[in-house]
């Protein structure tokens, strides 16, 4: 048994390798079976666009014994209409530096008042299992736009969003710590748990 993640996102893959790394089952990237597929997110919700990533790879594997996974993530900022959700890769075009990105989040809350600033991360992981069954899970992690960015871990939006219990950003947390609570955390450690029960892993 393997499980081949269907992302070629590369801060996201060093969280999956850590976070499922206590499952006894080897994790590979796309990347390191040679496969390449980039499937349009065409969906309008987190779930729709990991079923379509992990279906499309899927369909490319063709050795058995195999679960495909995928994440599908975002921000969503209350103050903007939860924008970017699902478009979070793509918000003001897919190659500008997240340096750019961030910055013109806070500044379009510029004058926003602390309580006015909730936004959290939401990930949604698929699973296509051996026998073709997809399954879903879905993990989401609250907090704040901060008035500046902080912090060099993680990737993304990450030194924008602010967890005022900590009172650092989640790229100010060593990687084990936001794992611990992250969308992605509690997403992979709910399908992990699926998948122990519906495969009967010991
Ligand atoms: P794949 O589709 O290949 O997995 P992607 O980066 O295009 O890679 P998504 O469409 O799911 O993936 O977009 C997720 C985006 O949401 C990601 O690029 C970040 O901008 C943001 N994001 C998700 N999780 C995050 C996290 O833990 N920290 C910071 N930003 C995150």
């Amino acid at each position: 048994m393997k499980i081949i993640f269907a992302t070629g996102n590369a801060g996201k893959m060093k969280e999956i390798r850590e976070i499922l790394g206590d499952m006894n089952i080897p994790v590979l990237s796309m990347k390191e079976v040679g496969i390449d597929a980039k499937p349009e997110e065409t969906g309008t919700t987190f779930e729709e666009n990991a079923i379509i990533k992990a279906k499309a790879t899927a369909e490319l594997v063709t050795e058995p014994d195999v679960i495909v996974m995928a994440d599908d993530s975002g921000l969503e900022v209350d103050y903007l209409n939860k924008e970017p959700g699902v478009y979070s890769a793509r918000y003001m075009g897919e190659d500008t530096p997240y340096s750019i990105k961030n910055q013109n989040i806070i500044d379009r809350l510029e004058g926003v008042e602390d309580e006015k600033r909730t936004a959290r991360f939401v990930a949604a992981i698929a699973a296509v299992l051996p026998g073709g069954e997809v399954v879903t899970t879905l993990g989401t992690i609250e907090g704040k736009i901060g008035y500046e960015e902080r912090g060099t871990n993680g990737f993304g939006y990450d030194p924008i969003f602010y967890l005022p219990d900590m009172s650092k950003s989640t790229a100010q947390l060593p990687p084990e710590e936001k794992n611990k609570i992250s969308h992605r955390g509690n997403a992979l450690r709910a399908m992990r748990q699926k998948i122990i029960e519906k495969l009967n892993i010991k």
